[in-house]
């Protein structure tokens, strides 16, 4: 019996079966009113999201690479326990350990799938705690996506992380993010430098912020598609939004020169000053919603 096979003898369900994904990846295929998405068990990855009717919302590059150990290159990749680079190893994998490891499923419901990834000797090498995440998504008429980070250990742990969003545009300069007027931000290509937002953020050059002190929704307007994707959150204060332009586009191997062009991540993250302290016994949660307005 083939893994595929054993996961729909033991998980299948209304809304809800296995097939084999990109690169021979084990996925998930949930299905709710002519609404889809899927998602891979390597790294909890959700990698697409299609409202009924609708265009993708969720950007996969066509040079994404699909292996263990590698992350996968758009989608909503899962990062934890760091966001960037580690604060004090160089060589430590950049967005944590959490998005290129195979996570297994510990429950189905109609078109919900949660997967689970517990700590084991390798993360103990990058990340000295034990934990269980679990990431929930779930399809109706939006996408919704849980991450709970659980500290069954003695001692506490904090972490930085994100639910790192890449999302389909019908062209850069048609699209703009809006949710952050007025919110502080670091500045990742200035020299970290802090600033105020002013407006909606438009994009003619790379954009790599983390906003600060923000729980609101944020949207994504595009005038070329006429449509507005809704980023609803919880348990988060802090807001990434990147596109890599052309000269980091042309420096990323899976990710094509020109693809700058149809996507943006909206990331919905604790970083920065919103780094997150677990207790003993105690469990964090964030929460994203997709939707079409
Ligand atoms: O979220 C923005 C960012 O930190 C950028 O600096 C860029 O590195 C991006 O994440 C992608 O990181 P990755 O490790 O997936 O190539």
């Amino acid at each position: 019996m083939t893994l595929i096979d054993t996961l729909n003898r033991d998980w299948q369900t209304r809304g809800l079966r296995f097939a084999e994904g990109p690169g021979g990846l084990a996925i998930a295929e949930l299905t709710h009113e002519g609404a889809s998405a899927t998602v891979a068990l390597h790294g909890a990855h959700v990698l697409s999201y299609v409202p009924a009717g609708a265009k993708p919302v969720l950007w996969l590059s066509k040079e994404a690479i699909f292996k263990d150990g590698k992350a996968i290159r758009g989608g909503i990749p899962v990062c934890w326990p760091w966001f960037a680079d580690h604060p004090d190893e160089p060589n430590y994998p950049a967005h944590g350990v959490a998005r290129t490891r195979s996570w297994k499923v510990v429950s189905t419901d109609s078109a919900s799938l949660t997967l689970e990834l517990q700590a084991n000797e390798a993360t103990r090498e990058h990340f000295p705690h034990d934990f269980v995440l679990r990431l929930q998504a779930t399809l109706g008429d939006a996408l919704a996506i849980q991450l709970s980070v659980h500290n069954p250990g003695k001692s506490p742990f904090t972490y930085t992380g994100a639910l790192h969003t890449y999302f389909a545009v019908s062209h850069i300069d048609q699209a703009r993010a809006e949710g952050l007027d007025g919110r502080p931000y670091i500045d990742s290509i200035d020299g970290k430098t802090r600033k105020t937002q002013a407006g909606p953020i438009r994009f003619q050059e790379e954009v790599d912020r983390i906003y600060l002190e923000t729980t609101d929704t944020c949207l994504v307007n595009d005038n070329g598609w006429d449509r507005t994707i809704r980023i609803a959150k919880e348990g988060s204060h802090s807001t990434v939004v990147w596109n890599p332009w052309i000269a980091k586009a042309q420096r990323m191997a899976d990710f094509g020169d020109q693809e700058y062009q149809e996507m943006l991540c909206v990331e919905t993250t604790n970083a920065a000053d919103d780094a997150i302290a677990v207790p003993p016994g105690e469990t964090h949660k964030l929460a994203l919603t997709l939707s079409l307005a």
